[in-house]
């Protein structure tokens, strides 16, 4: 009796196996979506709307970057959410304008996180969605909650706001600490070295680059005269972790090998990750390979050897097959600066190249090459190939992936903007308020609208025009790319139309 039970119970479990398991199968089956791609997000730093091939530059080479843009979309009308880099990245991963959070400023490298833990994130909505996320490259959005112990594992940071792997630098280049940092830890950080960074004061008796020039590789112009790290003065004091500290020459490479490792790791995906390159942002300290190939010196180099990572990463998706299966976005942070604080040529070479393009202005301004940056969208085999002068910003960038997923998860400001980066629309955005150093402006159809700023019309350290003027400035984007002829007095209705509505994006 015992055995034929059991036999039976077993039939039983089998039976019900069969039938759920069945079930489970047949249900799958009918609502099994279409396998989401994985998507990579490729920043640069500093790369100007006239730095690119496609994007019209003839006096530099980037056939990695053309191939993005001339395989995907190509925007005329993209744009940074920002002229400089924090409020960028703020926005470009969770969906807000910068604006609305007043510390989404350029960071010391000690500032505290800028992101919330709580807040929608682009990881944390495609973590949701079953992504592996990871970040490499820059970060420059703070790290910890004030008085971070470098010598502890570092949070909260990227792993505490929707990625499950970090390999970044914490600030800029040209900011200590001079370390990377995996997951929240110093690599290569030894115990009996520990670090330590003040922005405020030096270590007693160490050297800087104020006071000891001789120890200089390369010097520097305004700022920048802090520590010096491999003979390069820093902003900020730091000292300690020699072992931990990097190789500005190699860190292109470093940031490749990891973003190459990320994909091979986790290529059956679906998988995102935001690779954010530090070029050509200072110091531009290109690998040696690199050295003397565009014949501009450093910044120029810097972008060879970026366009080159590209390649590399593009090369790796494809040997891995998953390249048809994965949706790139390329694009900057803010517009093209040449003299940012160091004397490395940037200036004395250019010779015919507009790292601007058509655009006024650059970095730090809100003039439209402060924010105006190459975009491209590619995705082989499912976005349509073109070139679309819709109005796209970045900040629409989390939204439109959530359509992508289905996810629920967008946010206001971000406009669901999926068909037109999958070039199947045109309908890009109306307006946009852009953003430069805590001031705003606005752009809405062809036109461009500066309200009154105090200060200088120009930054004279870096020779940019940074768009303060006592007067309102009304540019016509249509036939006055080049914001040349203020028109806010002869066309004042249209002047009053663009105000009212940055009043009322402003809430002010
Ligand atoms: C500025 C730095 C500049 C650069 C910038 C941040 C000085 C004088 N200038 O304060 O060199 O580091 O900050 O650039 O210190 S960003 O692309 O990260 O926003
Ligand atoms: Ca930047």
């Amino acid at each position: 009796i015992t055995k034929s039970y059991k036999v039976f119970s077993i039939f039983i479990v089998l039976l019900a196996l069969g039938v759920f398991g069945c079930q489970n199968s047949s249900k799958k089956e009918q609502n099994e979506p279409e396998k989401l791609p994985n998507i990579v997000i490729i920043y640069m730093d500093d790369l100007g709307y006239g730095d690119v091939g496609a994007y019209g530059a003839t006096e530099i080479h980037t056939p990695n970057m053309d191939k993005l843009a001339n395989g995907g979309v190509r925007f005329t009308t993209g744009y940074a959410s920002s002229a400089t880099c924090s409020p960028s990245r703020y926005a470009l991963l969770t969906g807000q304008y910068p604006w609305r959070n007043e510390n989404a400023k350029i960071l010391p490298g000690t500032a505290p996180l800028l992101i919330g833990t709580e807040q929608l994130t682009i990881p944390k909505m495609l973590k949701e969605k079953g992504y592996y996320t990871g970040v490499v490259g820059k970060w420059h959005l703070g790290l910890g909650s004030g008085n971070v112990d470098w010598n502890e594992t570092i949070a909260p940071g990227p792993n505490q706001v929707g990625f499950d792997y970090s390999y970044i630098m914490a600030a800029t280049q040209d900011r200590v600490p001079t370390v990377y940092i995996e997951d929240g830890n110093v690599v290569g950080l030894e115990e009996d070295d520990p670090i330590q960074v003040n922005y405020q004061k030096n270590f007693e008796g160490e050297p800087t680059g104020k006071d000891n020039p001789e120890l200089l590789k390369m010097k520097w112009h305004h700022g920048h005269n802090n520590s010096i790290v491999n003979g390069i003065p820093r902003i900020g004091f730091m000292k300690g972790g020699e072992k931990a500290k990097w190789i500005d020459e190699d860190m292109a490479d470093t940031f490749l090998e990891k973003a190459k490792q990320y994909v091979q790791q986790h290529k059956d995906g679906p998988f995102f990750l935001y690779y954010a390159l530090q070029q050509p942002h200072v110091p531009r300290t290109p690998n040696e390979r690199f050295v003397g190939l565009s014949g501009m010196g450093p910044r120029g180099d810097a972008i060879v050897e970026a366009d080159w990572c590209i390649g590399e990463f593009i090369q790796t998706l494809q040997s891995e097959g998953i390249l048809d299966n994965t949706l790139i976005i390329f694009s900057s942070d803010n517009g093209p600066v040449l003299n940012d604080g160091y004397y490395d040529d940037a200036v004395e070479k250019l010779g015919n190249h507009t790292p601007w393009g058509p655009l006024r202005g650059g970095k730090y301004s809100l003039f439209e090459a402060g924010t105006r940056v190459p975009f491209v969208v590619y995705w082989n085999g499912k976005v349509t190939p073109g070139v679309s002068d819709a109005m796209v910003s970045q900040i629409d960038i989390l939204s439109s992936l959530a359509e992508l997923v289905g996810s629920d998860n967008k946010t206001e400001d971000s406009k669901n903007l999926l068909d037109v980066f999958m070039g199947k629309s045109e309908e890009g955005r109306e307006e946009l308020v852009l953003e430069a150093t805590s001031r705003t402006a606005l752009r809405k159809g062809n036109w461009a609208m500066i309200p009154p700023y105090e200060g200088p019309a120009k930054n004279n350290s870096v020779n940019i025009e940074l768009g303060n003027s006592s007067e309102f400035q009304l540019y016509d984007l249509s036939s006055d790319i080049g914001e040349q002829k203020n028109q806010a007095k002869e066309n004042p209705e249209k002047l009053q139309e663009m105000v009212e509505t940055f009043k009322q994006i402003r809430g002010a």
